[in-house]
């Protein structure tokens, strides 16, 4: 086989792609600003430089290893190169660090850090730029940007959205929308996987914790929180646990520290989702309309994109609120008379792994009477900050369950979090045949796994039902472009914005491929380990259904888009 000799160690290797996937392998973390597996090779950021053995420097990222190829990634050089290019970018780069959203997690503070850089030979050349605040989701400071690239990448290659981008050229580059234009006046969808890969602070996720914190602090609020259900497998990590530990319980605990009044879990209305979007879907079928399938509505970037790249198709996307959405409207409901006695105003946050649930919960759909059924939406991370600013112990915490009456969920309600779970929890709710069997059937039906496309087959009567099940907003434009060109045809599609789904949203710790591996596990086992399977067998479902619910599900759990 073919191998390189990295710093005198051989390393073989077979389809790598460049240097800097071997030097991985070697064991040494090379410092990198514009390098993740995902992205396609860029070269810009030129710190993961190497020697070979004519003293020739090479960008390990962009190099592709050749056999027998001898090289070094540690030498006087070496260090000088790396050293300077750390300058240079601090030279530019505002130092307020101790005020920086990125504080902490700053890949250019890392390295600065790594390579102990004391003083700076150059002046400060750094100028402020106004921020961008215009977006929901995100926002931007672009003097913090060291034009590495990755946010463009990821909008343009893996999202096909393409709201920003690199314009002019050489000292005056930067990274902005088209015609300067603010974020909010783009095609942006607010999916938020720019801030999720940007290496400093020029792109973060908008916070909404003041907003919080001032709800939590006035007597005359009552403050519910529902918790989604990807936040559970990825909050651990803040804390030191590992990915896919399922720390609900410890989640509910805290928020009942900080103040809460209400805590109740989002897998509850995914399972109204699942009894709502499964009426639609056998309504879909029994009307022989065969142009589209119909399109999954719970991802609100995805929702984003339809309207923008495909009007076309919005009229096939799920009238299904989101789960979120649905939640959001019936604790409204729920407290409305409440309110009144107690001479409170209830105020509705969610939990959310994703940063376009901020912008979703601002749309004008989604208030009704002008006041909007979920008013604030933080993060995980965000919760983490909570957590950690009031100096709670979080590993300490005993876990604590969910406040009554919604306090019942199913395992198909958990796995709406990770690529593949709602269409799965979709088919368990319109199979007839309910048994053991068929449920662990429907697991290997191809549903399951973090590829972006996924396509399965499901036997129903006469009929095989043809399914599509994508992440990656990329991907959902393939697929649209096979069934538009008639080359497929899907009766079920669902799409998730983030590759991988709710898992890997931009308002989680930053993750690679083996955390979101792990958190995809987390969620597979706590359905495991749940005492109801399929969402029609949630008891809280017939309550609902004939309480609050009786002759109002069009009004309360369903929406028409307007623009
Ligand atoms: Fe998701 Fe959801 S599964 S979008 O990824 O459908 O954000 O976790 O809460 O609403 O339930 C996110 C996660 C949710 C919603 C649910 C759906
Ligand atoms: Fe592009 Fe998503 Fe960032 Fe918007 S939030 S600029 S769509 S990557």
């Amino acid at each position: 086989s073919k191998y390189m000799i990295i710093d005198g160690n051989r390393v073989e290797f077979d389809d790598e792609k460049n240097i800097l996937t071997l030097v991985r392998k070697a064991g040494i973390d090379l410092p990198t600003f514009c390098y993740y597996s995902d992205l396609s090779i860029y070269g810009a950021c030129r710190m993961c430089v190497v020697e070979d053995e004519w003293g020739g420097i090479l960008a390990s990222c962009s190099t592709p290893p050749r056999d027998k190829m001898i090289v070094k990634t540690n030498t006087p050089k070496l260090h000088q190169h790396r050293k300077m290019i750390l300058e240079l970018l601090l030279a530019a780069h505002c130092r307020d660090c101790t005020v920086c959203e990125k504080n902490g997690k700053c890949r250019l503070q890392e390295l600065a850090h790594r390579f102990g850089l004391k003083d700076i030979r150059f002046k400060n050349t750094s100028e402020e730029a106004p921020l961008d605040t215009s977006s929901k989701a995100i926002v931007r400071e672009p003097s913090k940007c060291i034009l590495c690239g990755d946010c463009v990448r990821m909008c343009n290659e893996i999202q096909n959205v393409g709201a920003i981008d690199f314009a002019h050229r050489g000292a005056k580059m930067v990274v902005t929308p088209a015609f300067g234009r603010d974020l909010a006046d783009t095609n942006c969808v607010n999916c938020g996987q720019c801030a999720a890969v940007c290496p400093t602070g020029a792109i973060i996720v908008k916070s909404n914790l003041k907003d919080v914190w001032k709800a939590l602090y006035d007597d005359s609020k009552r403050v519910v929180v529902q918790v989604a259900p990807a936040v559970r497998v990825a909050l651990g990590e803040e804390f030191g646990l590992s990915a896919g530990e399922n720390v609900m319980g410890k989640i509910v605990a805290a928020l009942r520290r900080l103040g809460f009044d209400e805590i109740y879990d989002t897998s509850v209305s995914a399972d109204l989702t699942v009894m709502e979007e499964s009426k639609e879907f056998v309504k879909k079928l029994e009307s022989g309309d065969t142009t589209y399938p119909l399109f999954t509505s719970c991802c609100p970037a995805w929702v984003s994109y339809a309207q923008t790249k495909h009007p076309e198709l919005t009229k096939y996307v799920s009238s299904c609120k989101s789960p979120m959405e649905m939640f959001g409207t019936v604790i409204k409901e729920h407290f409305k008379s409440r309110d009144i006695m107690d001479n409170k105003t209830t105020i509705s946050v969610a939990v959310m792994p994703c940063t376009a649930k901020k912008a979703e919960a601002a749309r004008e759909e989604f208030t009704r009477n002008d006041i909007p059924d979920v008013d604030y939406v933080i993060t995980t991370t965000e919760l983490v900050k909570m957590i950690k600013e009031i100096g709670i112990q979080f590993n300490e915490l005993e876990s604590e369950a969910t406040d009554m009456p919604f306090s019942l969920y199913s395992g198909a309600g958990v796995i709406f979090g990770v690529t593949g779970g709602v269409t799965e929890a979709v088919i368990r709710r319109v199979v007839e045949d309910k048994s053991q069997q068929v449920l662990k059937e429907i697991e290997f039906l191809g549903v399951r796994g973090l590829e972006g496309v996924k396509v399965c087959e499901l036997p129903m009567g006469e009929l095989t039902l043809k399914i599509g099940i994508v992440s990656g907003l990329g991907n959902a434009e393939k697929l649209i472009k096979k069934i538009e060109s008639g080359e497929e045809y899907f009766d079920f599609v669902e799409v998730m914005a983030c590759p991988g789904g709710c898992i890997s949203g931009a308002g989680q710790p930053f993750s690679h491929q083996p955390e979101k591996l792990d958190r995809a596990k987390g969620i597979y086992k706590a359905d495991k380990v749940s005492q109801i399977k399929r969402s029609e067998e949630n008891p809280l479902m017939m309550a609902l259904y004939d309480g609050m619910l009786k002759h109002r599900t069009h009004e309360l759990l369903h929406v028409e888009y307007r623009s």
